[in-house]
């Protein structure tokens, strides 16, 4: 049995959540109490001894880092679709997923996510900084989005999982998306996917 390790309003969490639930596989989840610091615990550190979530298990393999979890689930747990096409085996569709997982954890993480946990969570940082930044990146994903369905590939991917979370919670990170139609687009046909399934905020 699967488990995943980790927080309900969590981006992060949710983006293994709505792929685990678009590949309909069944896993045990279990919220960490942050309050005692749970993720900083000597047994949660043997499992990311950077402190962070989520974490998954699957039999004995541990992984850490939301987009190696996607990675992980998309290639054992898709396997079985005749295009996998949420990270699929093509050299130049895998390359250009992979570009969007590195801009869900650096431009994504490091700015929207920011905004928000600093104004939800009361986290430090410069929340004005935060927020530039992040619409510096919404803008050009609004411009790559504005002729094309899918971040990466013409398929749905691993990309479009990994993005979404923090983009679609800019309401709580302070910054309005009406304006982002390209962006709201894809919302859209993301929330249309079968198995789709929602987070706190979103
Ligand atoms: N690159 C990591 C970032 C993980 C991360 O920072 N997770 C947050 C929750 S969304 C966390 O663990 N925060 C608590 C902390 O850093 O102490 C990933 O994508 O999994």
């Amino acid at each position: 049995m699967i488990k995943l390790y980790g927080l309900d309003i969590s981006g992060n969490t949710y983006k293994i959540k709505l792929l685990m639930s678009l590949l309909d596989v069944n896993y045990q989840f279990i919220a960490l109490d942050i309050s005692n610091k749970q993720h900083k615990s000597d047994s949660f550190l043997q499992l990311n001894p950077r402190g962070e979530f989520p974490v998954l298990i699957d039999d004995a393999f541990v992984i850490w880092d939301s987009q190696a979890i996607l990675i992980y689930i998309a290639r054992k747990y898709g396997a079985q679709l005749k295009d996998n096409h949420w990270y699929p085996d093509d050299i130049e569709k895998m390359t250009l997923i992979t570009q969007w997982l590195t801009v869900a954890n650096d431009e994504i993480f490091h700015t929207l996510a920011r905004a928000r946990s600093i104004i939800k969570f009361g986290h430090p940082g410069n929340l004005d900084l935060a927020q530039e930044q992040g619409k510096a990146t919404l803008k050009w994903v609004e411009q790559h989005l504005s002729n094309k369905q899918w971040l990466a590939t013409d398929k749905p991917s691993i990309a479009d999982i990994a993005c979404y979370p923090y983009i679609a919670l800019c309401e709580e990170a302070g910054i309005p998306l009406k304006h982002y139609d390209a962006i709201q687009n894809w919302f859209k046909r993301l929330q249309q996917l079968k198995g789709y399934t929602s987070m706190p905020g979103i």
